[in-house]
């Protein structure tokens, strides 16, 4: 029966004993035992109810089996729902509630919660923790060999949440086309093979370390350098077994912070690629004087997979996120019609193609919003192209800001703050910072008579929303600047606060 995420990403390895996973303690994984792992977690999914097109949310820890269940649900045509392992249990609720998924996958140390969660929505809880254990891992005599789904390239093979500009996460709905097609333009465009090693220190909860590192290479069937998490003494340890790197901003600035890093530990590495967030140009002019290599920018959203990337040979120029990719249409228009503008005129990113999601889950309207009547997605990112087709990100029409790769929408932390007993309003900006290009800070107006401080807003936030989302400074005023139309203006914030985290 056709699957055909299945049948190109998984399926040519079966029985293939070549290294999948390595390990950080030297241990490797073949093809055939991550196949393995994979039936036997689908058979404990299938004995817990999920089935095709039903989803399966999942919050665990970066682990060989994590991977394994994101295998599984292809394979039995499930929904793979992954979150954030710093989501707090009320921010999961909300996910849980909007997807009603069949089966949750939750880390022992939190089953209660997530239990009760689960429990609330129908749905069955089992647990993986970190060290692979836990009730979604049958003993070795009950894995049996799960049947491969029949499903059509249209299907749903994800759902992944990204933050809302009103403060309510939308699901986007993901293809098993959406998914493939990107990766086999990917392994074509950045040249990867079954000789590649990828060092892979990026979350799998997440586009980047999810589809594009691991569909990936699971479609080159190259290696992964599997660790847990972005640790600097590992990746040093690492590099030199390694062909290449996919990181966020935040890995180069890191690397290039230790004097360790150097052109003799990167010599025989074939690609570094950035993307998730701007990277600056200072930081690629320096990579390459440090390392001879010039870094690869593409740039990327949850619901398009990647849309544009530099070139593997050719000019790749620093400040600018590519090309667009092959079978993608990207277009700069004008922000307010959707009609051309002039050449190198800064305008709407809009992309259309293959690689384009379908909408997001249980919300028509929005997703209607965020297209145009011509198919093209609003990418909410503002940029321009160059002579040679080149794009640069140049602003985001959407108020967001990027922190180490993940995103903050500034209204679903003002909208907890603002909840604060003693407080009036609030503004949420990102000001520019060292380690995670853009900090979190909160600029709070208390009540007239409010005695609130900033240890009380942040026990309020602790327990609502996850900690890389909680303000690293909040500042008090009178009241917040606006304009004459009563919007706050936020660059004057981010004006006042630019130096804050600066070394
Ligand atoms: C951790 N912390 C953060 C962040 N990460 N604060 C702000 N922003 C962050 N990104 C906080 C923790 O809450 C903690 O706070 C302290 O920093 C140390 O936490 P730790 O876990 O030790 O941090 P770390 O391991 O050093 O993590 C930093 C990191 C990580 C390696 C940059 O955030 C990361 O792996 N980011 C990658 C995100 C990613 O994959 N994005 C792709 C999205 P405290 O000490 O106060 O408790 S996909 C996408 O964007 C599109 C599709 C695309 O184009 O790719
Ligand atoms: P997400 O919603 O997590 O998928 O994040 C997508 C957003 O990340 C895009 O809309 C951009 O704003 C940003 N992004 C991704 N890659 C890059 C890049 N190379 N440079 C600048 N911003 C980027």
């Amino acid at each position: 029966m056709p699957n055909p995420l299945y049948d190109a990403l998984f399926q040519p390895h079966a029985g293939s004993e070549k290294p999948f996973l390595v390990l950080k303690d030297g241990q490797t994984i073949s093809y055939r035992a991550f196949l393995k792992m994979a039936d036997g977690i689908g058979t404990s999914l299938l004995a817990s109810g999920a089935a095709p097109g039903e989803r399966v949310a999942v919050q665990v820890a970066k682990s060989p089996q994590a991977l394994a269940l994101y295998a599984a649900c292809v394979k039995i045509g499930a929904v793979f729902l992954p979150l954030n392992t710093a989501y707090t249990p009320n921010e999961v609720r909300y996910f849980v509630t909007d997807a009603s998924p069949k089966v949750v996958v939750g880390d022992p140390k939190v089953a209660d919660e997530l239990g009760a969660i689960a429990n609330e929505c129908d749905a069955t809880l089992l647990t993986l923790g970190a060290d692979g254990s836990g009730s979604l891992i049958p003993r070795a005599t009950q894995i049996r060999e799960v049947e491969i789904a029949d499903r059509s390239g249209d299907d749903l093979a994800a759902i992944l949440y990204t933050s809302g500009t009103t403060g309510r996460s939308k699901g986007a709905m993901l293809s098993q086309n959406n998914l493939l097609s990107n990766a086999k333009v990917l392994v074509d465009y950045w040249r990867f093979t079954a000789d590649d090693a990828l060092l892979h220190a990026l979350p799998i909860f997440h586009t980047h370390g999810l589809f594009v590192a691991s569909n990936v290479m699971l479609l080159a069937g190259g290696s992964m350098i599997f660790l847990p998490s972005f640790n600097q003494d590992d990746m040093i340890a690492l590099l030199p077994r390694s062909t290449s790197m996919m990181g966020v901003p935040t890995f180069y600035t890191r690397l290039l912070d230790d004097e360790r890093f150097d052109g003799d530990l990167t010599k025989h590495m074939r690609l570094f690629i950035s993307g998730s967030a701007p990277l600056l140009a200072e930081t690629h002019v320096e990579f390459e004087e440090r390392t001879g290599h010039r870094i690869l920018e593409r740039y990327g959203m949850t619901e398009t997979n990647m849309n544009t990337s530099n070139p593997y040979d050719g000019e790749r120029k620093a400040g600018t996120v590519g090309l667009p990719l092959p079978g993608t249409e990207v277009r700069i228009a004008d922000p307010d019609t959707g009609n051309g503008i002039e050449p190198g005129a800064v305008g709407s990113i809009e992309i259309r193609g293959a690689n384009v999601f379908s909408g997001y889950w249980n919300m028509p309207e929005k997703t209607a919003e965020e297209f145009r009547e011509n198919g093209f997605f609003i990418s909410g990112d503002l940029g321009t192209q160059d002579e040679d087709g080149y794009i640069s990100i140049v602003g985001r029409a959407k108020d967001l800001i990027i922190s180490g790769g993940y995103n903050i929408y500034p209204k679903e932390v003002e909208l907890v703050i603002d909840e604060i007993e003693g407080v009036k309003e609030s503004a949420v900006v990102g000001v520019p910072h060292p380690d995670f290009g853009e900090g979190v800070v909160a600029l709070v107006v208390p009540e007239p008579e409010g005695t609130v401080t900033s240890e009380a807003i942040a026990a309020a936030l602790k327990d609502n929303i996850a900690r890389f989302k909680q303000p690293k400074h909040i500042a008090f005023t009178d009241a917040l600047p606006r304009n004459t139309m009563g919007k706050v203006q936020k660059n004057i914030i981010r004006d006042e606060f630019g130096g804050l985290f600066q070394r």
